[in-house]
């Protein structure tokens, strides 16, 4: 019998390969770890047992944190043999369930792998271990000019090494592209323990197979990334960030068109929040300033970030009076000093915690037709009408929304899910959009994958799997499930 989660999902049955920890396993991990690097103490283990949302949880007895990469290829050799499964974990801030166990399964946390290693300004490249935080990376290269091509609102804690593991996008995906796009060198560990360093330090090289890209987005399926090289970019010297209200969805699309053609490459990011995911960061997030106190209902905020070299007043002022001239705002505010950018893009990066003040919250991370964006958060809002409260927001230029629906009483966690899946995806897949554009398949969606990916794919996609980890020991339920 299939048995449940504390929320609705039917957990995947149990891998009967697979030993628990056994004393015999411990004395091993103990003969090539220092005590600090192990974790067997009952009250520390929630905290990498428990994701992020309090949605997933697992029942690991054991969390390893090597420092070194001889250490993660002797600890994975040996699981490999004695059939122990593993889960590879960074900052723990993943939205999919994909970084923590399902049953047992030992972690192997990233964190001590935390070297910055250099930064080389003639071909502006950053070298680092795995468990890097994201945001420590980007004041490291801050001090050379640079950004590291990759910014969201996890970036204390999230780890580079995850952002790889999940190909994360974020906020600057218009300017600086995909994080696999800006990948130089990958170096993993394979499920038997092979080191593979692809790291050949050359911006061209076009030997044969890429390699590395299979590792990207791969959740941990494939091996452990313990090294990366990163392309970063040049910092511009000004950047502002204006944001609007419209009171239709129709104007957002017409100021994003607008945006486009107007300003260019001036364009750093878009992103826009429905009047739901507005409200809810305003009533709790205390810190937070409302730039526009008096807005009545039903209306839409869009962010737009511009970057120049030079006279970016100019460009702003040419923007805004192109804009009003076609009256596609209401109200607007620019930032005018680095601290009320942060505040504003703050409202932006608070709707993902806000929404867990509700309660239980079911994610969706779609890729889709940017005009279909708010037809779909209205669909789900009117099919949960009652049982949860619906906010639509996310990276309209990049095509990429996020639903959340947050279920008021936990009673109804089960009767939502059922409303919500698979009718969403099949919604998606009559318009050809993707289950999971930046935060990838996880526990959540790898059971949909098919809703997305002919059969003929995933049939390579899990031979590809037998052939890197022929006994299924790294991150087993999840992506594949
Ligand atoms: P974890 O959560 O620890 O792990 C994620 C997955 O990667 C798991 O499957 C894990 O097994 C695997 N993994 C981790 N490290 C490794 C490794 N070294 N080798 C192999 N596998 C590994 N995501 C976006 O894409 N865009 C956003 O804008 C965004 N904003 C967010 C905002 C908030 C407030 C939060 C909480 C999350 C947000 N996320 C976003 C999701 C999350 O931050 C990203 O998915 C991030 O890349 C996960 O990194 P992590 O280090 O926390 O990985
Ligand atoms: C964002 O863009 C993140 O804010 C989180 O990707 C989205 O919580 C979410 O659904
Ligand atoms: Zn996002």
């Amino acid at each position: 019998m299939k048995s449940k989660f504390f929320f609705a999902s039917i957990k995947p049955s149990k891998n009967l390969i697979f030993s628990s920890l056994s004393p015999k396993h411990l004395s091993f991990f103990n003969s090539i770890l220092k005590p600090n690097e192990l974790i067997t103490d009952a009250s520390d283990l929630p905290r990498y047992n428990i994701d992020w949302m309090d949605k997933y949880h697992g029942s690991a007895t054991l969390v390893l944190q090597p420092h070194t990469v001889s250490q993660i290829s002797s600890i994975l050799s040996y699981c490999n043999s004695n059939n122990l499964p593993v889960v590879p974990q960074g900052g723990n801030t993943g939205l999919v369930g994909g970084g923590t166990p399902v049953y047992d399964e030992l972690i192997l946390s990233l964190k001590n792998l935390n070297k910055i290693k250099a930064f080389d300004s003639n071909n502006d490249v950053l070298s680092c271990e795995a468990g890097c935080i994201l945001q420590d990376l980007s004041v490291y290269v801050k001090d050379f000019g640079y950004d590291v091509p990759l910014d969201l609102g996890a970036r204390g804690s999230c780890f580079i090494g995850g952002n790889l593991a999940t190909n994360a996008g974020g906020k600057y995906f218009i300017r600086h592209g995909s994080l696999r796009g800006n990948l130089l060198g990958l170096q993993v560990v394979l499920a038997n323990g092979t080191v593979l360093n692809m790291d050949s330090g050359l911006r061209k090289d076009n030997t044969g197979y890429d390699l590395r890209q299979i590792f990207v987005g791969s959740e941990g399926t494939l091996g452990i990334i313990t090294a990366c090289d990163i392309i970063c970019k040049k910092k511009t010297k000004q950047q502002k960030l204006m944001v609007f209200t419209c009171d239709s969805f129709a104007k957002v699309l017409a100021l994003h068109d607008l945006a486009k053609t107007n300003l260019n490459l001036n364009l750093s990011a878009f992103e826009y929040m429905d009047h739901n995911a507005y409200k809810i960061v305003m009533e709790n997030i205390p810190r937070i300033i409302n730039p526009f106190p008096n807005k009545e209902n039903g209306h839409f905020v869009s962010l737009v970030e511009i970057i120049s070299n030079q006279n970016i007043d100019q460009i702003i002022e040419g923007f805004y009076n192109i804009i009003e001239s076609q009256k596609i705002f209401k109200d607007a505010v620019i930032s005018e000093n680095e601290n009320q950018f942060e505040d504003l893009w703050k409202i932006r990066e608070s709707v993902a915690e806000s929404c867990n003040k509700i309660g239980l919250v079911y994610k969706y991370d779609l890729s889709l037709q940017i005009d279909k964006f708010d037809e779909l958060t209205n669909v789900i809002r009117k099919k949960t009408e009652g049982l949860a409260y619906t906010t639509g927001y996310g990276h309209i230029g990049d095509g990429n929304i996020h639903i959340n629906v947050g279920v008021f009483d936990k009673k109804n966690n089960e009767i939502v899910e059922e409303i919500l899946e698979p009718f969403i995806f099949q919604w998606l897949r009559e318009r050809k959009g993707s289950i999971s554009a930046e935060h990838g398949l996880g526990l959540m969606k790898g059971k949909y994958l098919n809703y997305c990916k002919s059969p003929e794919v995933i049939a390579l996609m899990k031979n590809v799997k037998t052939m890197l980890d022929p006994k299924g020991i790294l991150n087993p339920y999840k992506v594949l499930n």
